[in-house]
């Protein structure tokens, strides 16, 4: 099914009846030549450059669940590229370009909005660690400006910029071509786009142990039975320690709940997304008009999906000291995720000391972001057996060197 105009007029007027399945369902067959564990964002971008770009056939996605319900689902669809470090700032800048053609791209609408991304600075530290971060942006060719509280205030006329207010608004970065997805649409548009491509996903299957001979992946066994193959893609967030485990790998990550939530829907108000790692909070308005917030993770480490509820209250706080205006709004839905942290806040994407196994883990509060460029390179490395390009800064063994990237004050959420 092409989601061109003349087929969304044709289907208006069969009052939008009897739409074909996006993606298809498929059983599992006795063996692949790649299989990519984890039907999330990443999971479903890989398999689709793997079939794309990279010319590789007969590659299925496991998922335990059902496609789409991770962390994709949960996060608050900021896309941004601003990070300080060239190494991130290189492979998010590779996303963001791949987000401006994704629609095109995959043949379905991601409804990604440019809408420009605020990063608020309310003491002399911050506005030290904005301009740091847009003179190395400026420096990477990565679009960045450093606003007034004036300029600001014109921008985002309800934002509270007064000088008497409890953390002043002292300036702002803006990265203009930043903006925000919708998540479900980057789902199911990788699971739409893959699937034509021949990709087998196959949901309600839990990946539970790896195989190996020979220090070689071989198999693995699954809720839905056996299965071969000797190129093994995990890229399952929260999940990814367990799995490792199976074949006595260790990795440097933690988990933690980070929580968000979204008010009922308003008329439009704010066309832009605002984000203080001061007073901590952040905010955007969705399509459909739910004002969509979020702070820093829950400290403790977990797989929880709810948080506690001081993080949320103080989270409320901070956009009420923002946006006095939203303070009589009523919030519709809270929940939380589970984010993979690693020691610099910067993703895993490597092969591993086990022959055929690859991980693509880490990406913490950050990873939505890097859902295309993190599939297109993780896809490169597997069909290469080599690391790409914008890929070799994150491997595993930099854990081991000291050559690390730290990234937590890029990160856009405290950890
Ligand atoms: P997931 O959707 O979590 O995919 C992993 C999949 O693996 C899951 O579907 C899971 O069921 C499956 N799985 C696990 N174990 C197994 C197994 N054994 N067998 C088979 N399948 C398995 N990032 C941004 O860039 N911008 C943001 O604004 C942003 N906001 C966020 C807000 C919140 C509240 C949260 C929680 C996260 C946020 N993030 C944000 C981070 C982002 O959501 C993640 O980094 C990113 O979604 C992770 O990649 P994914 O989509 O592939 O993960
Ligand atoms: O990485 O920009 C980000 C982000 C915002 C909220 C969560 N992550």
């Amino acid at each position: 099914m092409n989601y061109n105009i003349w087929n969304l007029f044709k289907k208006g007027l069969s009052e939008n009846s009897r739409w074909p399945a996006i993606w298809n369902n498929h059983e599992l067959n006795k063996s692949y030549d790649v299989i990519v564990v984890g039907g999330g964002g990443h999971g479903l971008a890989t398999a689709y450059y793997l079939a794309s770009r990279y010319n590789v056939k007969n590659i299925a996605v496991l998922e335990k669940s059902i496609i789409g319900l991770g962390n994709v689902a949960r996060n608050t669809t900021i896309v941004r590229s601003n990070y300080l470090w060239d190494e991130s700032s290189a492979i998010y800048e590779h996303s963001l370009k791949l987000w401006e053609g994704l629609s095109k791209d995959l043949g379905y609408n991601v409804m990604f909005s440019q809408r420009a991304v605020y990063s608020l600075a309310h003491n002399l530290q911050d506005i030290r660690a904005l301009e740091r971060r847009n003179n190395a942006n400026l420096l990477n060719g990565i679009d960045s400006e450093i606003i007034t509280p004036e300029q600001l205030k014109k921008q985002v006329p309800y934002l509270n910029t007064s000088k008497s207010s409890r953390y002043p608004i002292l300036g702002a970065s803006v990265q203009k071509r930043a903006g925000v997805a919708r998540h479900d649409a980057v789902t199911w548009g990788y699971a739409h786009a893959a699937s034509k491509l021949g990709v087998h996903i196959i949901q309600n299957c839990e990946v539970q142990q790896i195989i190996t001979q020979n220090n070689r992946v071989t198999k693995l066994i699954t809720s839905k039975g056996d299965v071969k193959t000797d190129k093994l893609a995990l890229v399952v967030t929260g999940g990814t320690t367990q799995l490792a485990d199976t074949v006595n790998i260790r990795l440097p990550l933690s988990c933690h709940p980070l929580q968000a939530f979204v008010s009922e829907p308003l008329k439009p108000i704010l066309d832009t997304v605002i984000m203080s790692n001061a007073v901590h909070g952040y905010i955007s308005q969705t399509n459909k008009g739910d004002l969509v917030i979020g702070a820093g993770i829950d400290s403790y480490n977990g797989f929880s999906q709810r948080g506690s509820p001081h993080v949320i209250e103080h989270n409320a706080r901070a956009i009420v000291e923002l946006f006095p205006v939203f303070s009589r709004v009523r919030m519709n839905r809270q929940w939380a995720g589970t984010v993979d942290i690693t020691p610099d806040a910067c993703p895993i994407i490597s092969k591993t000391k086990v022959s055929g196994l690859y991980i693509n883990a880490g990406w913490g509060t950050g990873g939505f972001k890097a859902t295309p460029g993190s599939g297109d390179v993780f896809a490169a490395t597997i069909a290469n057996d080599h690391p790409h390009e914008l890929a070799k800064p994150f491997d595993l063994s930099r854990f081991v060197t000291g050559h690390k990237i730290d990234e937590h004050g890029a990160a856009g959420v405290a950890h």
